[in-house]
């Protein structure tokens, strides 16, 4: 992780979970979870709306996290171990792989944040201004403490900002279903209509653009770059 730049990275124990299974059934019972962040300049820049650059960061970061994750699982198999690589932004079935599993379990499990009133992960060193890697093993490892709680207090911030009116409101505790935080057609439909030409309506974040946590990321690079 460390060689490839990658400073937030967890190991998660997902055995009382039900994970994608390999052509003889065979679960994972632990999987490897980190984060690429984005460029929060990009990010910063999104309040209003998406653009030609932060798409084309949403296609870069997906391709980096693609390349690393076919990378770890296949040093990870050359030590004769399972490990199977979970795409950035696919749901389909893979290879031999049945079944999908959101990344955000598996970064929770692993104590990397927690999930946002904006539905995404959040975290204290990034905030939401990252995308999320996977890889499920059978190689035992040595796990992180899962998150159970959010931390976002009072804010409400991404649910003022969402143009879709997607967003409830309700604070996230594990197990809160999807629908209780997004509506997703109401998101998928917004973003379809009104931002098509960025990546055939798959870009908004505003969301995420507008999280406190993400702006002091912002703000701490500013800081560390000053003088
Ligand atoms: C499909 C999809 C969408 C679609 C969904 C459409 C539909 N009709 O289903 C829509 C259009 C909504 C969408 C939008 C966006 N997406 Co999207 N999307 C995905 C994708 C491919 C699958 C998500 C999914 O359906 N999961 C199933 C549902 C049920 O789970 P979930 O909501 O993802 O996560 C839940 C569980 O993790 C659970 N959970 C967490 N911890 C725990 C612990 C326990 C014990 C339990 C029981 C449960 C639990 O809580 C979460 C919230 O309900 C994922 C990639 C992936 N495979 O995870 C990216 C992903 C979720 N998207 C991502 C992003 C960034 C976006 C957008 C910002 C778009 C953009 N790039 O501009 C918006 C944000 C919308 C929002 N506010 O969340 C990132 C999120 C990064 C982050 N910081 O969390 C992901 C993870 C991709 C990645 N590799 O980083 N997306
Ligand atoms: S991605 Fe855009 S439309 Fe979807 S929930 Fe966030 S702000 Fe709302
Ligand atoms: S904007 Fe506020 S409520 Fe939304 S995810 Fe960030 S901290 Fe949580």
């Amino acid at each position: 992780m460390l060689e490839n730049g990658i400073d937030l990275w967890g190991a998660a124990d997902l055995r009382a979970f039900s994970t994608p299974q390999d052509a003889e059934g065979r679960g994972f019972p632990f999987a490897l979870a980190w984060v690429v962040p984005m460029s929060p300049q990009i990010v910063a820049g999104i309040e209003k709306g998406p653009n030609q650059a932060y798409a084309d960061e949403y296609a870069r970061v997906n391709r980096r996290i693609n390349e690393l994750s076919e990378r770890l699982a296949s040093e990870i198999r050359n030590r004769d171990y399972r490990a199977w690589a979970l795409a950035a932004s696919d749901r389909t079935d893979k290879e031999n792989i049945k079944g999908d599993f959101p990344h955000k379990t598996a970064a929770t499990q692993a104590g990397l944040g927690w999930v946002g009133r904006n539905c995404q992960l959040v975290t204290r060193t990034y905030g939401p201004w990252i995308r999320l890697g996977t890889v499920f093993t059978d190689m035992e490892l040595t796990c992180g403490t899962p998150v159970e709680r959010s931390y976002c207090g009072d804010c409400v911030r991404c649910v003022e900002a969402c143009p879709a009116v997607a967003l409830t409101g309700e604070a996230w505790v594990p197990g809160l279903s999807r629908e209780e935080i997004l509506d997703a057609t109401a998101c998928d439909r917004w973003k379809k209509e009104h931002y098509f030409e960025y990546h055939q309506g798959h870009n908004c974040g505003i969301c995420a653009a507008v999280c406190p946590y993400g702006q002091r990321a912002l703000k701490r690079q500013a800081g560390s770059t000053a003088g």
